[in-house]
């Protein structure tokens, strides 16, 4: 894998532009063709055997919604996926954003055949129902990120063929878009070369757009990272096989929450000062073997 690190400047740099700028970046090539064409090959032959699982901001497309075909929990689906979701520059992105005890929330891919519908423009997990804005908690705000989202592509993304369009600069508003608002604001689309990765703060304004061509078929892979206290999209815990999670690297078992027990069962723990500056001991999530 290319893991060389990048500097802490030009990480002070990208969560800037997540916090303050465009709420997006795209970083080149972070992944070699070999990686892209294995995880391509395998979201191909699971969406061609597994179409109509459930997928999001699809409401107006009910007659080409086989057009669009998640593969979702690919933790299970090939080593290749264990590989990406860890990606050391993504790993240094994730900590500095989300705070350095960060979760999955969700590793799934998107392909749009050629025809098939975009989405609404929308805002991602947690904030992805804020149209219910009284269920959300008062100053809710966007200083404070709860998301952030990476897309890997694992086609070339164009004009045409279904590139996420994103509408720069939105993150700061906070808010779920109305059609109204998306027409007000200037869109762009995120593209790039297969191997590249589009990173931005889930807040942002966006939607997988319209493939308008006849022949290009476009994949990609979404990765949704949390802090540690948000419920993540996937049960990472009962989804993710019992085989990948004894055989997590220790930045794995992080991503997987296992640093993160709750919410557990305090009546059932031992007893003694297990939280606080000065405890001896911590609650500690246990693999499904182990309470066997
Ligand atoms: O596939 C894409 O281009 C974007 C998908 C997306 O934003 C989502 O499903 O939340
Ligand atoms: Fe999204």
């Amino acid at each position: 894998m290319e893991s060389k690190l990048i500097s802490q400047e030009q990480i002070a740099a990208y969560v800037n532009e997540l916090l303050n700028g465009k709420g997006y970046f795209i970083i080149s090539q972070l992944f070699s063709p070999s990686d892209i064409r294995e995880a391509r090959s395998l979201i191909h032959q699971y969406s061609n055997k597994e179409s109509n699982k459930a997928t999001h901001f699809q409401g107006n497309n009910e007659n080409k919604i086989n057009l669009q075909r998640r593969v979702w929990n690919l933790l299970n689906k090939g080593d290749v996926f264990v590989k990406m979701v860890q990606h050391p520059v993504l790993m240094q992105i994730g900590g500095a954003f989300l705070g350095d005890e960060f979760c999955l929330g969700s590793i799934a891919a998107n392909r749009i055949l050629p025809g098939g519908p975009g989405q609404e423009a929308h805002i991602d997990y947690p904030y992805w129902d804020m149209y219910k804005t009284s269920s959300f908690p008062p100053n809710v705000n966007p200083a404070f990120p709860m998301n952030l989202q990476t897309t890997i592509l694992l086609d070339d993304f164009t004009e045409e063929n279904g590139a996420t369009a994103v509408w720069p600069h939105t993150q700061k508003e906070c808010r779920y878009p109305t059609e109204e608002d998306t027409k007000k604001f200037p869109k762009e689309r995120m593209l790039g070369k297969a191997g590249d990765v589009a990173v931005f703060y889930g807040l942002t304004w966006h939607a997988a757009s319209d493939n308008l061509t006849t022949n290009s078929d476009r994949s990609a892979i979404l990765i949704q990272y949390l802090p540690k206290f948000i419920k993540p999209l996937e049960d990472q815990k009962r989804g993710v096989s019992i085989e990948v999670q004894n055989a997590a690297s220790e930045q794995l078992k992080q991503l997987l929450g296992f640093n993160f027990p709750y919410p557990i069962i305090l009546d059932e723990e031992e007893g003694g000062n297990a939280e606080g500056r000065h405890s001896e001991k911590q609650h500690v999530y246990k693999l499904e073997e182990d309470t066997n």
